[in-house]
């Protein structure tokens, strides 16, 4: 018996036109993604968040230490706190600490300071990236952080999608007023605010078009 046990993979092989099916069929459905900030208020199952949740905390992460907390806001008072506080900040970036090249460069988005998604989604799910975690009663570092959460978030926002529910990757900046109002532990670092819901009936979002694969895809070597 070694200390780190290792077990079989049990991994599921398809037939090639399978395969081609099965990555065609994912990308018509992420195709038709899309980043909404016109929330409706109406209730959503929060029973398929909690398994969205789950869906990403099946990420690969460094050491496998599983640097995430999610946190999921319904509360009103909390919904209202935090869109006041991401307001605040909001406003003095629009104002004063964002670049007017920044700012250029937002203006096909129409983003402003106003967040009132914040208190119309019925539910907001805050991401914390744990930058150290304690084990064996000791404060121990947390490996690659950043890259385990992203591709954590990365589930979590694919998860939603295929579930039905509509969502934005809302980084309001300085994101530190939601570690206090959400009472988190001083490893926890926010990571990313996730808005959750139905869109709102006649929401629009803009007429944006993804680089080809042929941009963004370089191929070393035969493709034969
Ligand atoms: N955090 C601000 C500004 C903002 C910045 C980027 I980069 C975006 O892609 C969108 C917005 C805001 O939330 O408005």
């Amino acid at each position: 018996m070694t200390e780190h046990p290792f077990r079989p993979l049990e991994f599921t092989r398809f037939d090639t036109d399978a395969m081609r099916a099965r990555a065609d069929e994912l990308c018509e459905e992420l195709t038709t993604r899309r980043s909404v900030r016109e929330f409706s208020d109406e209730a959503v199952p929060l029973e398929v968040i909690d398994r969205c949740i789950e869906i990403a905390g099946t990420a690969p992460s460094g050491a496998h230490q599983q640097p995430w907390t999610f946190v999921v806001v319904t509360d009103p008072d909390k919904k209202r706190a935090i869109r006041e506080a991401a307001e605040e900040e909001e406003r003095k970036n629009y104002a004063e600490r964002m670049s007017e090249e920044w700012l250029q460069a937002l203006a096909p988005l129409g983003t402003n300071e106003d967040k009132p998604f914040l208190e119309t989604a019925p539910a907001l799910i805050v991401v914390f990236r744990q930058a150290w975690g304690e084990r064996d009663g000791l404060r121990r570092k947390n490996y690659y952080t950043q890259e385990s959460v992203g591709i954590a978030l990365g589930f979590l926002i694919a998860a939603l999608h295929h579930a039905g529910l509509a969502t934005l990757t809302h980084t309001p900046s300085p994101m530190g007023f939601l570690e206090e109002l959400l009472d988190r532990p001083q490893n926890e670092r926010a990571f990313v605010l996730l808005p959750v819901g139905f869109p709102a009936a006649g929401c629009v979002v803009p007429d944006l078009e993804r680089k080809p694969l042929d941009e963004i895809r370089l191929w070393v070597g035969p493709r034969d």
